[in-house]
């Protein structure tokens, strides 16, 4: 028998269903297909493959709230966050339907008479897409629509944890006309297998720096491209001139939207000594009028996290931040009360008195924990901020115009935000981070074509001559 994997609520524990677990003969197979299809699909005019994304946008939209209702079931985010991940890929769709009518190149001018310059974006082949669980449909949408506008075929892979949203995401892609092929999808732990195979030129994955570090060396020997999305750990700077309440709305929601779930997460709060205690408590008030449960109720504020490895090891950082000297304020524990019990939740946590150096500042937990650290000048405020390996998002609260200029110019990171939290990221600006964020690619917005096109550059000499470049130019 044909082996399965299942998906499971984390809300619940209650089993959704399952789809076909892949193996190796399933990734080879899978991408046959995808070059096999290829050679039809680079061929289809851009616009008509825009046209398919166009009607794809449609589709989601007229699905929106089956998708939301299943990801607060298979993945566990709250309705209000869920219905935006899915129009996140909605946004996405319509942006690069659109790119089907540009994918602009230059032209240029040439150095030489009756000659035309100009260059063109070239689709690239198979794109083997790794997808995480915390965005199972806008990452992927991320990935695959301007990967298909742009002419190439795909193989996705999505987080095991979320395979019937990955798997309704392919579906729906069928349903707007997406020639048979063009998209495969392949469950399971088959990732290694996805990076190492020689028929897949391009690799994008989200997911932890140890991974993204392991696909670079897989990806090696064939000297593939590799689009990484990888960790954060990132920073709120509130200093004294800041307007507390919004604040602390900031803190809440980049801090425990998503249960702490999203690379832009936001980890740390470096507050000016002015403002700490002030803060410390409205965050500790706010945190623990926050209401556990299962996504698709109400009233629920936090959701639960993806699974039990990731419910230990956020409680093994509470235990860190303990030993390391640091006040754990509120929360800093599994919660089991009634049907919680059934799932697997984490109260959100807020660390004082932290330390910039110690472990709970510097490593990426993925969980409803933020570090408080005190400053006492902006220019400490920013130094702290930086002093992380990670570098995607980023904020500061102030009223202060040119310290909101200086702290755009000096944040080391991919995202900045003034006067908002570090979440919430919209589809056409590029999205990913500096230093071991990745290496050095954007998703979204203008910036994803470069990660799925190589240019080629066309110069057509119409003098009916040889024309020698760089020699026979008129002096
Ligand atoms: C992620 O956490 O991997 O800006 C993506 C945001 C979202 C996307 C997050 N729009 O937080």
């Amino acid at each position: 028998m044909a082996a399965t994997l299942e998906s499971t609520s984390p809300a619940t524990g209650e089993v959704l269903g399952s789809v076909p677990e892949g193996d190796e003969q399933a990734v080879a197979r899978a991408v046959e297909a995808a070059q096999a299809a290829y050679e039809h699909w680079r061929l289809v005019p851009a616009p008509k493959r825009g046209e398919i994304l166009f009607r794809f946008a449609h589709i989601v939209e007229r699905e929106k709230a089956a998708l939301t209702d299943l990801m607060t079931r298979e993945m566990g985010k709250v309705k209000a966050e869920a219905g935006g991940d899915v129009q996140e890929a909605i946004d996405m769709a319509y942006y690069m339907a659109g790119e089907g009518r540009r994918l602009f190149g230059q032209t240029t001018p040439s150095e030489l008479q009756d000659k035309f310059n100009m260059s063109v974006r070239m689709p690239v082949g198979v794109v083997g897409a790794i997808t995480p669980w915390n965005f199972p449909i806008a990452i992927p949408s991320w990935k695959l629509l301007p990967a298909l506008v742009s002419g190439n075929t795909v193989v996705l892979k999505p987080s095991a944890d979320t395979p019937l949203l990955g798997q309704r995401f392919v579906e729906l892609l069928g349903e707007a006309g997406l020639p048979d092929g063009v998209v495969q999808i392949v469950h399971g732990h088959i990732g290694e297998a996805l990076v190492r195979h020689p028929g897949v030129p391009i690799i994008t994955f989200t997911g932890s720096r140890e991974t993204g570090v392991a696909v670079t060396k897989a990806a090696a020997d064939h000297l593939k491209h590799v689009h990484l999305e990888l960790g954060g750990k990132n920073a709120i700077i509130v200093l004294d001139d800041a307007d507390l309440e919004l604040a602390v709305e900031g803190i809440i929601w980049s801090g425990f939207g998503t249960s702490g779930q999203r690379c832009t997460a936001a980890s740390r709060v470096i507050a000016h000594a002015a403002v700490y205690d002030e803060l410390q408590s409205r965050l500790v008030a706010r945190a623990e009028q926050m209401r556990l449960g299962p996504g698709w109720e109400d009233d629920t504020d936090v959701g639960p996290v993806i699974n039990r490895a990731a419910v230990e090891k956020i409680h093994s950082y509470t235990k860190i931040g303990e030993d390391e000297g640091a006040t754990l304020l509120t929360g800093g524990e599994i919660a089991t009360d009634g049907d919680l019990a059934k799932g697997h939740y984490y109260r959100p946590t807020i660390f004082g008195a932290v330390d910039a150096q110690m472990r709970i500042a510097q490593e990426e937990i993925f969980g409803p924990t933020v570090s408080l650290i005190e400053v006492h000048d902006f220019d400490e405020a920013i130094r702290v901020s930086n002093g992380i390996k990670y570098g995607l998002s980023s904020s500061i609260f102030t009223r202060d115009v040119n310290k909101a200029f200086r702290a755009m110019r000096d944040l080391q990171a991919g995202i900045t935000y003034i006067n908002a939290g570090t979440t919430g990221a919209e589809v056409h600006l590029p999205f990913g981070g500096t230093k071991d964020t990745g290496n050095g690619h954007r998703e979204a917005g203008q910036a994803a074509l470069d990660v799925f096109t190589e240019w080629k550059s066309i110069y057509v000499d119409y003098s009916g001559r040889l024309q020698r470049a760089q020699i026979d130019v008129a002096p």
